[in-house]
């Protein structure tokens, strides 16, 4: 076994056989080759050694530890006693326990005794993770390969190590404001004087900032066109749409129809993935046989971003980026292992050993496309690998709505946030499935929080248009947009603190409470930012439930009662939210300050640090601040009218 170990003030390095990174996040730093084992390494008792054609990798598992991260997983926060493949896949829907879905990302950390081990292997192939299954007490990680990376996190905390990761990988892009607004989407939406009724409709009842367009607006299922019997005169279109104050954002899959008389198709010769023959390799997806970008290649990208800024152009806002795991419409949907990339260096690299960053690259050349035209990124993406936040906001795919779904999706996503993820929600009412009216609404609840806020439904499911609801579900539901709306600053604010200082939006209550055993078992509540905890009432039938709340004063947002925690209570209020004591909220334009303390905002486009008293310090912008007071019996409360 050969390798080498450099360090940086972040990590340790571990590159063994001479791996160069597919996706080199390192280069920019000032690394030094070290010759010592590092002490964590020894603490963790780490091995590595040969196992088959690749390598197995080995670290100390305790029986009281934890593990949080490794990105979209359909299971609990806590990893510990579970194997996981790291492979991009599609599911075909998911429901718990299942694994891979689409966008599995190789960091984890570990949680023992007050201290944490931060690992993140660099590797976009095939990956296990098996935290104390096969072994009792040791954590493996085996790959099909022999060469890779791992970055061994030298601190030892949780916050420290997660944000070591996301200097490594990169801070998450700020998307614009529309996208975390309330958004629509149905496969399919069409013909457009459809998309424009149904705008018309739901201006009765609730925003709605974007319509996302499915596949059946292309003709022919062509990337980049239009059907024009559907969708003729578009810049018509696109003029009513954005007369009604919404965005269109398009859906684009990787599958480029092979077909002669596609324009498209014909420049992109020379870009495509091969076979190891060195033919064009070709399999079914929408439009029929279809051929796919070669995205690790640099020329390919070029060519993509040229087709994506044309798009762009018409007046489209934003870009859907699905099917980008990738997948293919045979029994597996994965490709071939064998099929060949191209790397920029002229090296031929197959498949199966770089697999993972298909999407990373094809988001890259996208959000270029976006940057050279000056308008400001959107791009909603299925799949991704480390680093993904960079380009693009996550959606978790194909969910099966159940109840149970609803409170699965509140460990996804946040397990995606603290894997660096930051961007992120979930189909409102789930993919598939009927959904009756009121589960639709528990996941609009459920969801209050979540970045991103999208009602999406497959082609034979029920419509679930909240238009179209009976009155007390609409009712219902409306409520929960218009409160969304009222804490739509607060929301913004922690994805532009995100993007500016490289931390979750977004959390599992383990993250921020990481010594408190309790906290692991706590899979139906999240926070956003540090200072707010949210325990939605997400089970069938019950109007009330039980909520854990940590070590720390807390403030019930809705009376202003201050509660001691570790604590369990009983809660009956529709939207149990609790404030964090020295933290700082924004509701209803006003901004909030719940002791003391310094805080990052972002408010009417403008970046605000606020002080303690609730006022703005450092920014020439109009706010209206006050400090809340910290009294249990406070008369002014706050409840919504
Ligand atoms: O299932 O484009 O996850 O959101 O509606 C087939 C059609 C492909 C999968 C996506 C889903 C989208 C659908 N697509």
């Amino acid at each position: 076994m050969k390798f080498d170990i450099f360090e940086t003030t972040d990590y340790y390095k571990i590159v063994v056989n001479k791996y160069k990174p597919v996706i080199d996040f390192s280069s920019h730093n000032t690394e030094t080759k070290i010759s010592e084992i590092p002490s964590i390494l020894s603490e963790y008792e780490f091995e590595i050694k040969n196992s088959g054609d690749g390598l197995q990798m080995f670290f100390t598992f305790e029986i009281s530890s934890h593990i949080l991260g490794l990105g979209e997983k359909a299971y609990g926060i806590d990893r510990k006693r579970k194997k996981f493949l790291s492979v991009n896949t599609d599911p075909n829907g998911y429901s718990r326990n299942k694994d891979p879905i689409y966008l599995p990302i190789p960091f984890f950390v570990q949680i023992f005794n007050g201290k944490a081990l931060g690992v993140f292997i660099n590797y976009p192939g095939e990956l296990k993770f098996d935290f104390g299954v096969e072994i009792y007490n040791k954590t493996s990680i085996t790959s099909n390969d022999r060469a890779l990376e791992i970055f061994v996190f030298k601190s030892r905390t949780v916050h420290e190590i997660v944000e070591a990761y996301f200097r490594l990988t990169g801070k998450p892009f700020l998307p614009p404001e529309w996208s975390i607004g309330h958004t629509i989407s149905r496969y399919s939406y069409y013909p457009k004087n459809e998309v424009i009724k149904i705008l018309d409709e739901y201006a009765k009842v609730a925003p709605v900032e974007a319509v996302y367009l499915d596949i059946h607006y292309m003709d022919g299922y062509r990337l980049f066109t239009w059907n024009q019997d559907i969708f003729g005169d578009t810049q018509n279109f696109l003029e009513q749409v954005h007369k009604r104050g919404a965005k269109i954002v398009t859906i684009v899959d990787p599958s480029i129809k092979s077909d002669q008389n596609y324009k498209i198709f014909r420049e992109g010769l020379g870009h495509y993935i091969e076979t190891p023959n060195e033919d064009i390799y070709y399999q079914k997806m929408w439009p029929g046989d279809s051929v796919f970008p070669d995205f690790l290649n640099l020329s390919t990208r070029n060519f993509w971003k040229e087709c994506v800024k044309k798009w762009l152009s018409q007046g489209v806002d934003g870009i859907w980026l699905d099917m980008n795991e990738p997948t293919i419409l045979t029994e597996s949907h994965l490709m071939d292992g064998n099929a060949i990339h191209h790397l920029d260096n002229g090296e031929k690299i197959q498949h199966s050993k770089v697999r993972n960053s298909y999407p990373y690259y094809q988001n890259m050349a996208t959000f270029e496309a976006f940057k050279e035209l000056s308008k400001t990124p959107f791009i909603l993406s299925r799949s991704g690998y480390a680093g993904i936040q960079k380009f693009a906001a996550v959606w978790t795919g194909d969910n099966i709505a159940s109840w149970d779904d609803i409170k699965l999706q509140i460990s996804i996503v946040t397990s995606l946030s603290i894997s660096g993820v930051s961007v992120t929600g979930c189909d409102l009412g789930g993919f598939f499935g009927d959904t009756p009216p009121e589960m639709t609404s528990a996941y609009y609840r459920m969801a209050l929080f979540f970045p991103i806020y999208r009602n999406h439904k497959i082609i034979n499911g029920n419509d679930q248009e909240i238009f179209l609801f009976p009155s007390n579900v609409r009712k219902e539901i409306v409520e929960s947009i218009d409160l969304r709306y009222d804490f739509l600053d607060y929301i913004y604010s922690m994805l532009y603190r995100s993007h500016k200082e490289g931390v979750p939006s977004v959390s599992p209550l383990a993250y921020e409470f990481p010594d408190d055993n309790d906290a692991y078992y706590i899979e139906d509540e999240y926070m956003l930012g540090s200072g707010l905890l949210y325990a939605p009432q997400i089970y069938e039938g019950k109007q009330s439930r039980t909520v854990y709340l940590p070590s720390g004063t807390w403030i019930d947002f809705w009376n202003r009662k201050i509660i001691n925690g570790p604590i369990y209570i009983n809660e009956s209020q529709k939207y149990p939210i609790y404030i964090k004591k020295d933290s700082c909220i924004v509701y209803r334009k006003k901004v909030m300050v719940y002791g003391t303390g310094r805080f990052l905002l972002y408010l009417s486009g403008n970046e605000i640090i606020i002080n303690s008293d609730g006022e703005k310090v450092e920014t020439d912008s109009e706010i209206h601040g006050y400090s809340v007071e910290l009294t249990a019996t406070s008369p002014s409360s706050h409840s919504r009218s």
